[in-house]
């Protein structure tokens, strides 16, 4: 890979003067992202954050083809594009090589999209889902999504007197897209620029589907200083909450093994949405977190053979 000064050198394809929050992780998603496609790119965009605050009209943050999709139906935008781009090439009527990326929050990934999603992974569409996943539906309000982390604290998962958060455990949609048996999964996080810019290049090398899950810190519905972003993607990876892995044609590989396994707490206490846990009474809710990241971190060792 490029080393960060020759990617400094390189056209910024989404740029500065959009309106996320200050310290948002879905634009320093967005940029390294862009900064990987070495081949022009065509870009479908689900509602949520990163699509309202990027292109308030009549100004736009994206210098590239960009398509807004309704919230449930990125997957199927940027797979019909993919078709028809693949007719007009069988036409002759385009010969230059072009990527297609949808991107997604986890509202739009995890749940309300999924039947898309996994409708133009079956089909085998050249494309690839990158899941921008700040764990909460936060364009709306910080709503609890199927990614929000069991305890957390959410405008519909509220936590008070009788309740201690999102009761659910969050769902494994990585583990989702990899039993689709497409040739490249990948999870990362926009704190480890020198693992996400070759995964995206790798996924877009493939002759087929690709999906990323990219665990996006928000300042906002995470409660923690702007300043904080990247410190918080490596605390998630540090703490195995958030394992750094890809799965290639079926084979996992582990691409980042903390030196030490910190204990989840170190993750939790830095973000107000998990504050009330460390009232006395709540020790429960942290103790069931470790043992759930205890056991998925053991069971991505296993799938890895590390
Ligand atoms: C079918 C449908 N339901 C609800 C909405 C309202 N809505 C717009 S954005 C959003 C939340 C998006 O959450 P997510 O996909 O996680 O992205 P984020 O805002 O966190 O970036 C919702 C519920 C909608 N636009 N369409
Ligand atoms: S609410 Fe979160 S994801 Fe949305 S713009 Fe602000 S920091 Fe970014």
């Amino acid at each position: 890979m490029a080393n960060l000064k020759e990617l400094s050198k390189k056209e910024e394809l989404f740029t500065g003067g959009h309106r996320l929050c200050s310290g948002c992780g879905a634009g320093i998603v967005a940029r390294q992202v862009l900064i990987a496609c070495e081949k022009p790119v065509v870009i479908a965009n689900a509602t949520g954050c990163l699509e309202v605050a990027t292109t308030i009209f009549p100004y736009t943050a994206w210098k590239v083809p960009w398509f807004h999709s309704a919230f449930e139906n990125a997957a199927a935008t940027i797979a019909g594009i993919e078709a028809a781009y693949n007719a007009l090439k069988k036409k002759g009527k385009i010969t230059e090589e072009i990527n297609f990326i949808a991107f997604g929050g986890d509202g739009g990934t995890y749940d309300i999209g999924l039947q898309a999603l996994s409708g133009a992974m079956e089909r085998g569409h050249r494309i690839l889902y990158i899941c921008y996943n700040n764990e909460a539906y936060m364009n709306t309000g910080i709503q609890r999504s199927s990614a929000t982390p069991k305890g957390a604290n959410t405008t519909t998962a509220p936590s008070g007197k009788r309740s201690t958060g999102k009761i659910q455990a969050r769902k494994d949609l990585t583990a989702i897209m990899v039993a689709h048996n497409i040739p490249y999964v990948a999870q990362t996080t926009l704190s480890f620029h020198n693992d996400l810019i070759p995964k995206v290049q790798k996924a877009l090398a493939v002759d087929g589907p690709s999906f990323m899950n990219i665990l996006q810190p928000c300042r906002l519905g995470w409660g923690y200083p702007p300043e904080d972003t990247i410190r918080m993607g490596r605390l998630a990876a540090d703490t195995c909450i958030w394992p750094i892995y890809e799965v290639e044609n079926g084979l996992y590989k582990l691409n980042y093994k903390p030196k030490e396994k910190n204990p989840v707490t170190e993750w939790l206490k830095p973000q107000n949405r998990f504050k009330h846990l460390f009232s006395p009474g709540n020790e429960e809710i942290i103790k069931q977190l470790q043992e759930d990241v205890d056991k998925n971190w053991e069971k991505i060792l296993s799938n890895c053979n590390t």
